[in-house]
């Protein structure tokens, strides 16, 4: 195993080494990637910053609009990712369409991103994240991003908090990079993350208990008995980051007004299902494992539910 501090791109390097067949398209697409997340995390710290100076929303002085955050990092992700000509199709939560780059058309991976979730908490200075999903290119088209999530060659986030953590898989499983702003580089400060078998907490909104199937509140009901605590920012970067580290439950599930919960398959669930997988969890929407869902559309939503191992087939009993 790598060494703490070992920088990112060593570590990526270093991985590459373990596939005698990789040609190393993989490794500059993640850096690639490294990059956009980088220049957000500048912005995301300027957030503040910017509303106090007056420009969030309005011009700045060069007289340009400044641009909401979260608009502003699609465009950083879009750009980076389409000039490294390594991506032949791009998925965005803030596009309804894919996008196409000239300069990826020979690419071998396709890429789906929410490229800032939870970007409502950004005013309040609340934890907020990049997510990630990449799967190869296979026939080309939309189509593309119709793969199962056990498909994923890579998953992962960055998480814009107290540090900026980059935390990935490619399926010989989860290690996580604390950005250095010192020195620009993310350095591996959690190698190895398992989740714990069980943990103490579970995460909802529960605002929509009313609306919850029966067995989820009898199930949410009987943690309480068993002395769990509530923990939910409400940001799924966030919420997802703090189960990976101390285990426990984190759903976002259907409800009356929500008839497929609110997350997204290809650029939320499926990517954080890999993650939590790879870290020795599991992640279910209630009736499949998510990783087996098939997409069907670009933006469409699941139930989620994802956590320790102890704590999901718990559910499942109560569902
Ligand atoms: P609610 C943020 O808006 C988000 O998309 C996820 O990051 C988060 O898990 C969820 O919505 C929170 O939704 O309904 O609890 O505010």
């Amino acid at each position: 195993m790598a060494a703490i501090g070992t920088d990112l791109n060593r570590f990526i390097l270093e991985e590459e080494r373990r596939y005698p067949n990789a040609t190393g398209s993989l490794s500059l697409a993640l850096t690639a990637l490294e990059t956009a997340a980088k220049i957000i995390a500048s912005h995301v710290r300027m957030a503040g910053l910017a509303d106090i100076l007056g420009m969030a929303g309005r011009t700045n002085i060069q007289g340009e609009e400044v641009q909401k955050l979260d608009v502003l990092s699609n465009e950083i992700m879009v750009q980076h990712l389409s000039d490294s000509g390594y991506f032949y199709a791009l998925a965005s939560e803030e596009l309804e369409e894919p996008v196409f780059p000239e300069k990826g058309k020979d690419g071998k991976y396709i890429i789906a991103f929410d490229p800032l979730d939870g970007s409502s908490n950004i005013d309040v200075n609340v934890n907020i994240g990049t997510i990630f999903s990449i799967h190869r290119k296979t026939h080309g088209g939309v189509e593309d991003f119709f793969q199962q999530g056990d498909r994923q060659v890579a998953a992962g986030y960055i998480v814009y908090g107290s540090s900026t953590m980059l935390v990935y898989s490619t399926g010989a499983g989860v290690n996580g990079f604390t950005l250095d702003p010192s020195v620009g580089l993310f350095l591996l400060s959690h190698p190895g993350m398992r989740l714990p078998e069980r943990g103490k907490t579970y995460s909802l909104n529960e605002s929509n208990y009313p609306g919850w199937e029966e067995g989820l509140r009898r199930y949410v009901d009987h943690l309480k008995e068993e002395g769990y605590t509530s923990r939910y920012i409400g940001s799924m970067v966030a919420d997802v980051h703090r189960t990976l580290i101390k285990g426990g439950i984190f759903c976002y599930p259907s409800d009356h007004k929500n008839r497929e919960g609110k997350l997204r398959l290809l650029y939320e669930a499926s990517p954080m299902a890999f993650l939590v997988e790879q870290a020795g969890g599991m992640a279910t929407t209630g009736k499949e494992e998510i990783l087996k869902v098939r997409p069907k559309a670009l933006h469409q939503r699941v139930p989620v539910f994802l956590g320790s191992r102890r704590e999901i087939e718990e559910l499942l009993r109560f569902l």
